[in-house]
């Protein structure tokens, strides 16, 4: 049996990693590979309270909390579904991982990466073999869920806020060379398809 490998989803809203899963799906579907789709927040029981809060509109809270919920639900994601996939020898592809957490909370609120890299560090947080991150440009991201009728904590915020979030993907993207595979999300589907099976054939 082939080691189980760890994928994870990144980009800013509306940027097409839900869209690209099914792409992801039928390559490792093809290969006769186990495999589960999560996401976060949200990819446990308790994590899917949290995402209900970190997303509602009406919760005030401050971007340490902000930071400390989306930390506890990746905790108890890693520990209940995460881990436990990866040890029985499934793929685990995840809708969003610690990258959302320094480009958010780092690049979007401005908390120091520093403390953000600190906290995390000690929840012995598994590290993606491949991280796509689909980038395109926020307008056309916004352009895509402009039919969207009731946007969340996160989509609700200013154009700025969603300019810092990319700009902080791609630094970490710069840094993380080895790891992290830049899509241009900004083309078409079938082109976005393309660029996405090529980054998987990759670990195959
Ligand atoms: N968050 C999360 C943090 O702040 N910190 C953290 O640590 C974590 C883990 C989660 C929120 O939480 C924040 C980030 C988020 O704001 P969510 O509902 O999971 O919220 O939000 P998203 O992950 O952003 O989900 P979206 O659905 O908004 O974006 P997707 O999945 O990237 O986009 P998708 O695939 O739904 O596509 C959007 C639209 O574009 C079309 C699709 O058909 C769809 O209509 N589309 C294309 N159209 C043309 N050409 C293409 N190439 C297209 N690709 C997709």
């Amino acid at each position: 049996m082939k080691e189980a490998r760890f994928i994870s989803l990144e980009g800013i809203e509306g940027s097409g990693k839900t869209t690209s899963l099914q792409t992801i799906n039928k390559i490792l579907d093809k290969q006769s590979i186990e495999h589960i789709n999560t996401r976060e927040p949200g990819g446990s029981s308790i994590g899917n309270e949290l995402r209900e809060l970190l997303l509602n509109k009406k919760t005030t809270i401050s971007s340490e909390v902000e930071l400390l919920l989306m930390l506890a639900d990746r905790k108890d994601h890693v520990d209940k579904v995460i881990k436990p996939n990866l040890n029985k020898g499934t793929w685990v592809v995840t809708d969003r991982f610690m990258d959302s957490t320094m480009a958010y909370q780092g690049g979007g609120r401005g908390l120091e990466i520093s403390k953000i890299e600190l906290i995390a560090g000690a929840l012995e947080l598994p590290v993606p073999a491949l991280t796509l991150l689909f980038d395109l440009p926020v307008n056309l991201a916004f352009q895509r869920i402009a039919d969207r009728e009731n946007l969340d904590r996160f989509e609700s915020e200013p154009i700025d806020f969603h300019n810092k979030i990319r700009e902080a993907y791609l630094r970490l993207a710069e840094k993380n060379k080895d790891r992290i595979v830049i899509i241009d999300s900004s083309k078409s589907l079938k082109e976005v398809s393309a660029q996405v099976k090529k980054a998987i054939n990759q670990i195959l």
